[in-house]
């Protein structure tokens, strides 16, 4: 009887350490990616505060904040083309703002606007998923189009570990390893489904080894370490783009904020686990830390990183506020070629109830 147990390490892989040094192989191109990523993780992290502030003033409704995150976005996005497929969630505003929506475009959404279900022409982007691990099935979908197109553009799939206990999950990985798709699947571990800890989620030691069973390769990576994802990604999207199929990829975080903004994360959670995250592992601290060491960065340019960032953020809000209303009914046109006439009008009705 032979009895097939995982006995492997569970360290993430990594480049930077917590202090910011070197423990890995750096992409040759490390400075220049470092200096044009770290301006936008200053961005970003202003950019995810003043939406939870804008949320509690009720200028905005819910919002998932992304804080503690923006390096597995960033630099999983970085290795894409434009046109390559992406299917997000509502947690990766950094990322989908990197690969090219524009932020007022990212706050409307918790506006609850019509035009946030429907991505500006040009992005290969599906709007955000709110069923989770629905859009898995879509990266699929989309990963076997471009092979039957015969491109080399390919499909990712993003997702937290939660999301890897629903059946399309599953479904997903087994039809995309035995059609040997172009598709990566980027599994943002940021250890809570909501309030429920990874360890109570899954049996599993890590997210990374369930590729195994599918027969597609498996990555447990450092999910704070912007170099050690991007090497993970850059390593799944080639082996995609060459036809050898799909990747798993667990990218080890922490989510530092809220689930969304209706979330009481003191109820789950001790408030000093965070702290010690935060501490430890803030992925812009990490990449300070390796900018700063390299002589490429200073309290001077931090400032004045920050205040164009801020100044980003204000014009973000500006046009967000300035955003033209739209009827409820152009809701359903983003979703039907033609809009069934029931519905039209159960729209008109419900939008003069809310004027
Ligand atoms: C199919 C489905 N079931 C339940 C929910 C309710 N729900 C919203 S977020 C969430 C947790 C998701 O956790 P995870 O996949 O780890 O992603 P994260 O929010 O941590 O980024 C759940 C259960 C949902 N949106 N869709």
């Amino acid at each position: 009887m032979q009895v097939y147990r995982f006995t492997g390490d569970t360290k993430p892989d990594q480049v930077l350490n917590e202090a910011g040094e070197v423990v890995g192989s750096l992409p040759d191109n490390a400075a220049d990616l470092a200096l044009e990523w770290y301006p936008f993780m200053i961005f970003c992290r202003k950019f995810d505060e003043r939406a939870q502030l804008l949320q509690r003033q009720g200028r905005l409704g819910t919002y998932a904040p992304f804080r503690g995150q923006e390096a597995a976005q960033i630099a999983s996005f970085a290795v894409l083309r434009p046109s390559d497929w992406v299917f997000p969630t509502y947690r990766e505003l950094a990322g989908m703002m990197y690969h090219g929506l524009e932020p007022v475009h990212a706050l409307l959404k918790s506006r609850g606007h019509p035009d946030s279900g429907r991505m500006p022409d040009g992005l290969r982007m599906a709007p955000v998923q709110i069923a989770i691990a629905a859009q898995i099935l879509h990266a699929v979908g989309a990963g076997w189009a471009c092979e039957l197109q015969q491109t080399d553009d390919i499909a990712v799939a993003y997702f937290g570990d939660g999301a890897t206990s629903e059946g399309d999950f599953h479904e997903g990985m087994n039809f995309a390893a035995v059609m040997r798709l172009p598709v990566v699947f980027f599994c943002q571990n940021n250890q809570y489904a909501i309030s429920v800890p990874v360890e109570r989620q899954t049996a599993s030691p890590t997210i990374a080894q369930k590729a195994i069973a599918y027969g597609v390769e498996g990555i447990r990576v450092d999910g704070n370490d912007v170099f050690a994802v991007y090497q993970a990604m850059r390593y799944a999207v080639d082996r995609a783009r060459r036809g050898e199929g799909p990747t798993l990829i667990e990218a080890v975080t922490y989510r530092l904020g809220p689930h969304t903004t209706a979330d009481d994360p003191g109820r789950y959670r001790e408030a000093a686990d965070v702290e010690r995250w935060a501490a430890a592992k803030d992925p812009l601290v990490r990449l300070r830390l390796w900018l700063t060491r390299q002589g490429l960065w200073d309290d001077a340019r931090q400032a004045a990183c920050e205040e164009e960032a801020e100044a980003r953020v204000r014009q973000a809000v500006a046009e967000m506020e300035a955003y033209p209303h739209k009827p409820l009914a152009e809701a359903a046109r983003h979703v039907y070629a033609e809009v069934p006439e029931g519905l039209a009008l159960d729209l008109a009705e419900r939008g003069k109830e809310a004027r």
